[in-house]
């Protein structure tokens, strides 16, 4: 890994959130491709994260700010992430389930989704079954984007898809699920559309399913 990189993967453990803006910036200066900087020096270090909170090193405090300094870090890539193009493929309401606040997995989804011409209506976090029911009837969503990160909090994404099936709206809308405890077994148990496991794969899913 490229010493910069090193940097912001060092800075989002430590949780330091000015330097991950200095280093995020520095390496776009350098040169360094927006997505290695995103995969290779952000995303690894949150899955670092996620392991020293398993082995009792870090805290919910520590896993907190970790997380957001990768916001701040993020808030610099995104208009290198993001291509403003202005023709919408689909309208794509994206949300965290019901009982579960993680976020930033669906926000990268919801970037790259619109980078890739995507319209997007962030519901955001906590997010209950009426209220994606209430994104197809009332905002013309026709995809569906479901995130979990708990193993708890995974039976809302079933609830949700049967909440629409319950409104007459399933026919309608391709409903995509994904975070990380979610696999392709269970999305197709559940009868989702489709599973991706990150957000690159995420655009390829979504423009099959629209396609
Ligand atoms: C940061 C973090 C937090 C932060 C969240 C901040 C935020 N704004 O998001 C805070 C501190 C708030 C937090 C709280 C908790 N957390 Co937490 N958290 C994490 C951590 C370290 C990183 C998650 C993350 O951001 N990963 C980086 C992103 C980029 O990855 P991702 O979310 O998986 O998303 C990618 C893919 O999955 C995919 N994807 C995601 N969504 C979607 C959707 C679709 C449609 C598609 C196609 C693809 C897709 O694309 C994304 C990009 O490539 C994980 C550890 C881990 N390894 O996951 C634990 C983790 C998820 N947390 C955990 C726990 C236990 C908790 C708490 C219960 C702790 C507590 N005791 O309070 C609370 C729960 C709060 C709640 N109600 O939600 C456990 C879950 C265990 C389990 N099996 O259920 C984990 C796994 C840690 C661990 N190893 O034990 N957490």
């Amino acid at each position: 890994m490229s010493q910069v990189l090193e940097e912001v993967f060092d800075s989002i453990l430590n949780g330091q959130q000015k330097l991950t803006v200095e280093k995020v910036s520095q390496a776009l200066a350098e040169g360094i491709e927006p997505g290695a900087i995103l995969n290779e020096g952000m995303v690894k270090a949150m899955a670092k994260v996620g392991q020293l909170f398993e082995e009792g090193e870090y805290f919910v405090p520590e896993m907190l700010i970790a997380a957001r300094a990768m916001q701040s870090g993020l808030a610099v890539l995104k208009p290198r992430l993001v291509q403003a193009n202005y023709q919408p493929i689909a309208r794509v309401a994206a949300g965290t389930v019901k009982g579960d606040l993680h976020d930033i997995g669906k926000n990268l989804v919801c970037m790259m989704l619109e980078g890739a011409s995507f319209e997007i209506i962030d519901l955001g976090t906590d997010v209950a079954p009426d209220k994606f029911v209430a994104a197809v009837t009332e905002r013309g969503a026709n995809v569906i984007c479901m995130s979990a990160l708990l193993t708890t909090t995974m039976p809302n994404m079933r609830n949700t898809l049967e909440a629409l099936k319950a409104a007459g709206l399933r026919e309608q809308v391709k409903v995509m699920v994904g975070g990380a405890p979610v696999t392709e077994g269970y999305a197709r148990e559940i009868g989702a559309d489709g599973y991706a496991p990150d957000a690159s794969r995420a655009v390829a899913l979504a423009r099959s399913l629209v396609g």
